[in-house]
């Protein structure tokens, strides 16, 4: 009988937890406000359980999470070139990705997920390439 009511707690908790969580658009664009290849918006901050679809706006894009770039534990996810992308945030912290062939032209962006920037430090560590570099810091900045 406890079995019984630790199924329906466990059904009734699942339930409730879908019904907050949240979906947050990002598109792959080639153009936006001056830049070329970007995310737009490049910084989104979600809670525990939320969920971030990538729209593929304009063809040639992709979204990979940066190596060394996730919270501990979280495995690798590289979505395919020129299609929508989607990913559920269960670990809280910073997740930094990027588009895999225009990583060094720029095209980066973070997810913060539950206020979490404990692994902050990790990822000013990344060795950004070309002119990611300087993006990645101005991004950032914006996180701390
Ligand atoms: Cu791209």
């Amino acid at each position: 009988m406890t079995k019984y009511f630790i199924h329906i707690f466990i059904f009734i908790f699942l339930s409730i937890s879908t019904l907050f969580a949240e979906t947050f658009e990002v598109e792959m664009l080639n153009k936006y406000e001056g830049q070329i290849n970007v995310f737009n918006p490049p910084i989104v901050r979600v809670a525990v359980g939320d969920t971030v679809n990538w729209t593929s706006v304009n063809p040639g894009h992709n979204i990979a999470f940066t190596k060394k770039g996730v919270p501990e534990g979280v495995e690798k996810f590289k979505s395919k070139i020129g299609k929508d992308a989607t990913f559920t945030f269960t670990v809280p912290g910073v997740y930094a990705y990027n588009c895999t062939p225009h990583y060094g032209l720029g095209m980066i962006g973070f997810v913060v997920v539950g206020d979490d920037t404990s692994n902050l430090e990790a990822i000013e560590k990344i060795k950004y390439p070309g002119k990611a570099k300087a993006i990645a810091k101005e991004l950032i900045e914006q996180l701390k």
